[in-house]
């Protein structure tokens, strides 16, 4: 297969962040299946059409049904808010498309499993999108501690801080409603830091979380807004229905202890998602702000020069970078997501999963679920009761 149909399923922050990388991919990636933006789906037919004219899709839809119906599309990618990713997915899965989802996958783990149950039974390709792992820093911890360089882990410190509804005027988005997000904090930041720390540190065994809602009542919001949104004229307050902040400690299968923190009240940090993994030969720490950089630490290092020092991720020998700029020029955000389906278009053209896919959705919402449960019943909850 020497290209992939798109029909796309969103069309704000992410749809922006997909496009991008769906466009810039054949340009940096010449050997990859080239991904066709066919069309673009959303409600609002004038918004829509901006978008598509905007990012570059072939044709803006308002019915994401109209897309499965069409034989000229091979992949279904939902990036539209976490309520409508189960009926969609399924209903794709149901008509053979291949399936990218944003995360987290559902809003409850039954839903996950569910739309895992089905993409398998459907036989088709299925993604999460879990776009931090694709930092070649990341990659760079990841191959460390796969090749026994930092030895065996005992720590995994791991926090996900964001300050963007600080102000009690920032409106009651949908990211703040749990009957579209699922949970607050956790599911959206904390989500992020569960799947990197599976993906370096291995299972989870045992979860205990505490978790706070700050601000507990919003203005009420005039439209779909999301992270940028400004305080509207509304006077009508709503209830804040998910977690302002979540803290969770953790038992590795492995043995290792972890922490994390996601919270959207660590004023001064705009998207502090980091990771401290310490073992007994070295240690490695990475903060996506700083992404192009992994510090590392090793214990045989000469006595003298002992500490952590910083990897530039940035040249050849470095995932993903033989294909973007010279030595020490540096990559972005946006990279992630080139790179994600990068891996995306390889698994459909060779046959294969891609990784994460729902089975690390899956996982992922184990934990998120052990956490809510944990705080609802104030104890320990084994990832096996799930
Ligand atoms: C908002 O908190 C958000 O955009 C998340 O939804 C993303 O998953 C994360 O990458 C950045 O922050």
């Amino acid at each position: 297969m020497s290209q992939v149909r798109i029909g796309m399923v969103g069309y704000k922050f992410m749809g922006k962040a997909h496009s991008n990388a769906y466009r810039v991919l054949p340009m940096f990636f010449p050997n990859s299946t080239v991904p066709q933006m066919k069309a673009i789906c959303g409600r609002n037919q004038e918004a829509l059409e901006t978008a598509r004219k905007q990012f570059g899709w072939e044709e803006a839809v308002t019915d994401w049904r109209e897309l499965l119906k069409r034989d000229d599309i091979d992949l279904i990618d939902i990036n539209a808010p976490s309520d409508a990713h189960k009926e969609i997915a399924i209903a794709a899965a149901r008509a053979g498309k291949h399936i990218f989802c944003e995360k987290p996958l559902a809003l409850t783990l039954s839903d996950a499993r569910e739309m895992l149950a089905e993409a398998e039974a459907a036989g088709v390709k299925h993604m999460v999108g879990f776009n931090y792992r694709f930092a070649p820093a990341v990659q760079l911890a990841k191959k460390l501690i796969d090749e026994g360089r930092i030895g065996k882990i005992n720590h995994f410190r791991g926090q996900f801080l964001q300050d963007w509804i600080m102000d009690p005027q920032f409106p009651l988005v949908w990211r703040l409603q749990k009957e579209i997000a699922g949970s607050g904090s956790l599911g959206d930041l904390g989500a992020h830091v569960i799947d990197m720390a599976r993906y370096l540190v291995g299972e989870f065994s045992e979860v205990i979380g505490m978790s706070e809602t700050f601000i507990k009542e919003r203005p009420i919001a005039e439209n779909m807004t999301g992270l940028s949104a400004k305080g509207g004229s509304s006077t009508e307050m709503g209830q804040v229905t998910v977690d302002d902040a979540t803290l969770m400690m953790a038992r590795f299968e492995n043995g290792a202890l972890g922490s994390i923190e996601a919270t959207r009240f660590a004023g001064g940090h705009r998207c502090t998602n980091g990771f401290e993994i310490n073992g007994s030969k070295g240690s490695v720490r990475f903060d996506f702000e700083r992404m192009n950089e992994l510090e590392v630490y090793f214990t045989d290092d000469a006595e003298d020069v002992q500490g952590f020092r910083r990897v530039l991720a940035t040249d050849a020998p470095h995932a993903y970078m033989d294909a973007w700029w010279p030595a020490g020029h540096t990559i972005g955000y946006e990279h992630t997501f080139t790179h994600e389906m990068v891996e995306l278009m390889d698994a459909i053209t060779n046959d294969r999963q891609p990784v994460p896919n729902f089975v690390d959705g899956v996982k992922c919402q184990e934990v998120l679920e052990a956490v809510e449960r944990s705080i609802e019943e104030r104890r320990w909850v084994a990832i096996s009761e799930m």
